[in-house]
């Protein structure tokens, strides 16, 4: 697979293979609403700044029109999550309803000619589970193997299959959850907007410093839980398996290559090496980071800085790209995530832009890159903020009109052309 034909010495311009799937990515938690029996919902309001996902963009009633709108404009793929919580609300006790629910799901993708790449666990996990003692339980990677079974009930022909999205992020997130606990009182601080910033965002207050590392302990037992249920994705479907990993494209300041290499492993690669026996690798990124002799640099404040205080990078994407393919000795790459947080849409065709060249530049470069989903196709619930606006879909929160930005028929055109203009 390469992005760039050679003829007789000539190179031809610049295009993505035929095949190639182009969508657009969400997670159920941010879009459905009402995800009553998760940990996120029980905690939500508790922390001042922090806001509820409510009724969110109601898309667990409006999944077709979303679906809809992606086919419209001419992608062949979407990106969407199962709700563990959904499935399996009470330990044990399993959800045919909603089994059924998330089939109808993968039919009208089906039906509208998008590929469905399906995510079996993104950041939000049951209540019970959590009360059990969450990732750190003893039992936690067989209790999400035993919800991985059920769900493979309605997978047999799903192509594209990711088990935990962003574990990076979720054992980051239980640092953080120590963090918070030791201090109740705190503004809350979502997980997925920086600490630093003078861009954008008006509301988000400075903090000092950037996100704290994954919790490695954490980090071993989602490996461990990924490996169970990888194992059962092969053994009950034909998908492809993998799973999805936050790159930051980290870059080291001159002599600083070892703290790169420390703070990389436990942040990315450590899960990264989990991936090399995996059918393709999920690569999500949307900024770069300098590593200093102290470690990871806040990014630093700009004008140009998005709503979730990253600098405006699009270059991160060919850097973690590269990053993935080495470290996973070239295990398949689907661009599970890009997009950027912005109100000015032209800045996020502008960034997307970029990316998608210098994406096209690795696969010249031999990278073998399947695919380019875009986070994300709904303006959503950040993880406790909705200022920040990544959609190519805008949506009212009262009335839940979906109005597409021109982002969404740029990138159709790109998907349907194969051709970044
Ligand atoms: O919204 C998140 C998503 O849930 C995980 N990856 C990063 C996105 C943007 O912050």
């Amino acid at each position: 697979m390469c992005a760039l034909a050679h003829r007789q010495g000539v190179t031809m311009p610049v295009a993505f293979p035929p095949q190639f799937l182009w969508g657009a990515s969400t997670a159920p938690h941010q879009i459905e609403g009402n995800n009553v029996n998760s940990d996120f919902w029980a905690n939500e309001g508790r922390h001042p700044g922090m806001e509820r996902s409510g009724d969110a963009c109601d898309s667990y009633h409006r999944y077709s029109e979303d679906m809809q709108l992606l086919a419209d404009a001419g992608f062949n793929s979407y990106r969407f999550g199962i709700e563990w919580a959904r499935i399996e609300p009470a330990r044990g006790h399993f959800s045919n309803a909603e089994l059924a629910h998330y089939r109808r799901m993968i039919d009208t993708a089906k039906e509208l000619g998008l590929e469905p790449v399906v995510t079996l666990q993104h950041f939000t996990t049951p209540r019970w589970f959590a009360e059990n003692g969450g990732w750190l339980a003893d039992d936690a990677p067989q209790l999400f193997g035993a919800y991985v079974e059920r769900v493979c009930s309605i997978l047999g022909d799903v192509n594209w299959v990711a088990t935990i999205n962003e574990p990076n992020m979720l054992a980051m997130m239980a640092s953080m959850a120590q963090l918070m606990a030791s201090a109740e009182a705190s503004d809350w601080q979502s997980p997925t907007v920086e600490h630093s910033s003078n861009g954008e965002s008006e509301s988000a207050p400075s903090r000092p410093s950037v996100l704290p590392d994954p919790d490695p302990a954490i980090g071993r037992r989602l490996i461990a839980a990924h490996e169970i249920a990888r194992g059962t994705v092969r053994r009950l479907t034909s998908a492809k398996v993998g799973w999805t990993v936050a790159n930051g494209a980290l870059v080291a300041r001159p002599g600083c290559d070892e703290v790169l290499d420390r703070v990389q492993y436990v942040r990315e690669d450590m899960y990264l090496e989990a991936s090399r026996a995996d059918d393709f690798v999920g690569v999500q990124s949307y900024s770069s980071q300098w590593v200093g002799p102290d470690g990871v640099e806040p990014h630093p404040p700009h004008p140009d800085n998005t709503l979730v205080n990253t600098a405006y990078r699009p270059d991160a994407l060919a850097i973690a790209v590269r990053h993935t393919a080495a470290v996973t000795d070239g295990t398949p790459v689907l661009v599970t995530e890009n997009g950027i947080a912005v109100t000015d849409d032209r800045r996020r065709i502008a960034y997307t832009g970029e990316a998608l060249k210098g994406l096209a530049e690795t696969m010249q470069d031999g990278v073998d890159v399947r695919g380019y989903l875009h986070w994300s196709l709904l303006d959503n619930f950040e993880w406790g903020h909705w200022e920040p606006t990544f959609g190519l879909v805008a949506v009212d929160r009262e009335t839940f009109v979906r109005s597409p930005k021109p982002s969404l028929q740029w990138l159709g055109e790109v998907a349907r052309t194969g051709k970044v203009a």
